[in-house]
Formats: C-alpha cells, sequence, structure tokens
C-alpha cells in the first residue's frame, strides 16, 4: 500500500505501464531508499496542465501532503529533509555537494551520450501526440533528425562507454559509486540505465565492463524493484556495434 501523502507524476509510455525516464527513477529509487512507497501516476510529454501547478513542465513532480515539488534533485533534498530518520539519501554533510556534482555530470554528459543511443527507440514508444512533441522538440536541441542523430550507433556507444570511464575507474575499488552501500549518487546514474532498459533493447555495456556488477546490484535492490520494472516487447536490434 501506499503512502496516502505521497503521489509522484512519471513520464509514461503509450503502455501506461512503462515507466522510462531517467529522472524520474532517480526519485523512485531515492523513495525506496527512504522505505516511502508513492502512488505513482502515469503522465505524457504533452500533459502539461496536469503539473502546470508546480510551474515546471517536467516530471518528476512529487505531492507531499500539500507540497508539490519539482525537479528529482529539489525532490531528492525534500526527501532529506522531511524523513530525517529515514537512511539519509547523501551520508555526511560533505557528501551533499560531491552529489550535486555527480548530479550535474549526469545531466550534462553522460544524459546526452545515452541519448543518442536511445532518442529512436523512445519515440516508437510514445502516445502519437507525444511523438509529434518529442520528434520536434528534441530534434530542436540536437539539430539533426531523430535517425541521424542515433544512425552513428558505433560511434555513439563508444562515445558513451568512454564518458563512463570515471564510473567504471571507481567501481574497480568498492560496489557503489557512495562506497559501501548505495546512496543518490548512485541513483543518479543507475536512472540512465534503467531509461535504456526499459526503452531499448541494445545492450549499453561491454559483458566484461565493472558497471554492470554494480547496475545488477542496484536491479536487486529494494526487493528487485527496478528489475521486475516493465519492459517493452521489442524486436532484437540488429547489427553489432563493432566495438
Ligand atoms: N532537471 C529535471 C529534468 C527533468 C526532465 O527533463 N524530465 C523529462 C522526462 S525525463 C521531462 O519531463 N521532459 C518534458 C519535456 O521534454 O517537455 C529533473 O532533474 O527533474
Amino acid at each position: 500500500m501506499h503512502e496516502a501523502r505521497l503521489t509522484l507524476y512519471e513520464l509514461a509510455g503509450a503502455d501506461l505501464e512503462l515507466r522510462f525516464s531517467p529522472h524520474c527513477w532517480k526519485t523512485r529509487m531515492a523513495l525506496a531508499h527512504k522505505g516511502l512507497v508513492a502512488r505513482c501516476l502515469p503522465w505524457h510529454f504533452t500533459e502539461k496542465s496536469r503539473i502546470a501547478f508546480t510551474g515546471l513542465e517536467t516530471v518528476p513532480v512529487l505531492e507531499d501532503r500539500n507540497t508539490a515539488i519539482g525537479d528529482s534533485w529539489q525532490i531528492a533534498q525534500h526527501l532529506e529533509q522531511s524523513y530525517p530518520d529515514r537512511p539519509s539519501l547523501f551520508g555526511p554533510a560533505a557528501a551533499l555537494p560531491l552529489t550535486a556534482f555527480v548530479n550535474q555530470w549526469v545531466d550534462a554528459t553522460l544524459l546526452p551520450a545515452m541519448a543518442r543511443i536511445l532518442l529512436l527507440d523512445i519515440h516508437r514508444l510514445l502516445i502519437p501526440e507525444d511523438q509529434t512533441y518529442f520528434r520536434a522538440s528534441r530534434e530542436a536541441r540536437f539539430g539533426a533528425t531523430l535517425e541521424d542523430i542515433v544512425a552513428p550507433v558505433a560511434d555513439n556507444l563508444h562515445h558513451l562507454r568512454q564518458s563512463l570511464a570515471p564510473l567504471r575507474r571507481q567501481l574497480r575499488s568498492q560496489p557503489y559509486l557512495a562506497g559501501a552501500t548505495p546512496a543518490y549518487a548512485d541513483y543518479c546514474v543507475f536512472g540512465l540505465f534503467m531509461w535504456a532498459r526499459c526503452t531499448s533493447s541494445r545492450e549499453v555495456l561491454t559483458a566484461d565492463d565493472p558497471i554492470d556488477a554494480w547496475r545488477n546490484r542496484l536491479l536487486d535492490a529494494f526487493g528487485g524493484m527496478a528489475r521486475s520494472a516493465t519492459r517493452p516487447f521489442l524486436p532484437c536490434v540488429g547489427g553489432d556495434d563493432g566495438r
């Protein structure tokens, strides 16, 4: 049962059970970390009016009793401050700015690199109105058609894997980015892998990548919550990435 006071608006595909947003996954993991259960409502890109009360046009949005919070980072702060008796999302005070840095690194560097792999897969999973909006907004953002953005598959995968180098090195000596146990820094990066898992049949890591073991640990966390998330039925993507 969810706690009646918490409602999370999450991006959904044409299949309303398909919740694939990397930012919403950060919040899902943060809620689970705090041992909180929210009522999770599906939301589509073109349903801006449903979240207009936040003044924002993006999800996640969390309603906690009479407060509405938008932006995954703000939501994480809210959860930490409002539920101090639950496990900390950040750890000691010094870890907060470092976690903020990880969040920025993910959003500025890893997210666009992952987008170049997933954009067309995402488009296929949306309701028609969202498809039109998504194509126009992302093509304007990236300056090319969705098809052209994803076409250099091998280069795009290579670029993402190279961008993941700091994470890979860190995970050679510790199980989680935050140390011995996972924290919000881990969820910031993990959200990206849920984005891939819930939209595409393409494996973005090589089989021997140490990041894979970390990803598996987080897929299994909280009773396998992330592992059991709905995935799309997709034909296997053909073609070798060549690396
Ligand atoms: N900085 C925001 C970014 C949220 C965001 O971009 N969410 C996407 C879904 S992954 C969205 O709602 N996009 C709406 C749009 O593109 O119009 C956060 O961390 O919550």
